[in-house]
């Protein structure tokens, strides 16, 4: 699909899906990664309300991490949303078979409503085929136009399933009002999911300090913006008056 009409889906519907962004083989390491991190999670906070979420995957495995200088990925939200946007949260949904998750409940992911304005934009990676039986996510076509949740019945009624294929990428205005479904198969569904914002925003995490030196080193270009690295500010007027190429907070982030 030509990016023309991918905006006009985007902007029409909501939500478009890319095919085929991730192969085969980068998404067998990313469940290996995203299952042990799950394990880890559920050993050390067993009773958290988001159990099973993973969050700040950039730092839980090296692909995880590797993923934020995915070209094709950085190209689509680049040309959807901003070529300045930093993420606000990088996260997984999983579901277990018999089960929904935190994400079942009906919501945005993104709490304001501005006419004609995006704020965050939303992407999700499935590691598993989306499918109605394991629980593919519901959503409303053109929901981010809406300033309210409309009622649980009406969501139900009028809800589409995204049904799509492991490796393909989902882009949602996070205003588009959705819900994943519960999982009736009998293995569990992985996806990651991240949430970008405009970079003058603020993240869900200071990423920049969450990640260490050496995981920084290792990103290119485009995962250091994403993490924020263009948008740190000085703690002095030595960091504040540091030549152009060192600036924390570099110029034109809109
Ligand atoms: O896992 C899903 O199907 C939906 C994920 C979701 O609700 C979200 O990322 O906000």
């Amino acid at each position: 699909m030509d990016l023309k009409t991918l905006h006009q889906q985007f902007d029409e519907q909501g939500v478009v899906v890319i095919p085929q962004v991730l192969d085969k083989v980068v998404l067998s390491v990313l469940q290996q990664e995203l299952e042990t991190a799950i394990a880890q999670d559920k050993q050390q906070r067993p009773e958290v309300f988001d159990s099973g979420m993973v969050h700040n995957c950039m730092v839980r495995g090296e692909q995880m991490l590797a993923l934020l200088d995915h070209s094709m990925l950085n190209h689509y939200i680049k040309a959807l949303f901003t070529p300045h946007c930093i993420i606000y949260a990088y996260q997984s949904s999983s579901l277990a078979p018999g089960k929904g998750n935190y994400g079942s409940r009906i919501h945005v992911d993104c709490p304001r409503w501005i006419a004609n304005y995006t704020s965050n934009i939303g992407v999700i990676l499935p590691l598993n085929d989306f499918t109605p039986n394991n629980g593919a996510t519901f959503y409303l076509p053109g929901s981010h136009r809406l300033a309210e949740l409309p009622t649980e019945q009406t969501f139900y009624q009028q809800a589409k399933r995204l049904v799509c294929q492991a490796g393909d990428m989902v882009v949602f205005n996070a205003r588009l009002i959705h819900a994943a479904g519960v999982n009736h198969d009998n293995y569990t569904r992985h996806a990651l999911t991240i949430n970008l914002c405009r970079p003058y925003m603020r993240q869900r995490f200071d990423f920049p300090r969450l990640l260490t030196k050496q995981q920084i080193d290792r990103l290119g270009e485009d995962g250091r913006r994403l993490i924020g690295m263009n948008v740190r500010m000085p703690v002095s007027l030595e960091e504040f008056y540091l030549p152009p190429d060192q600036r924390l907070y570099k110029p034109g982030q809109e």
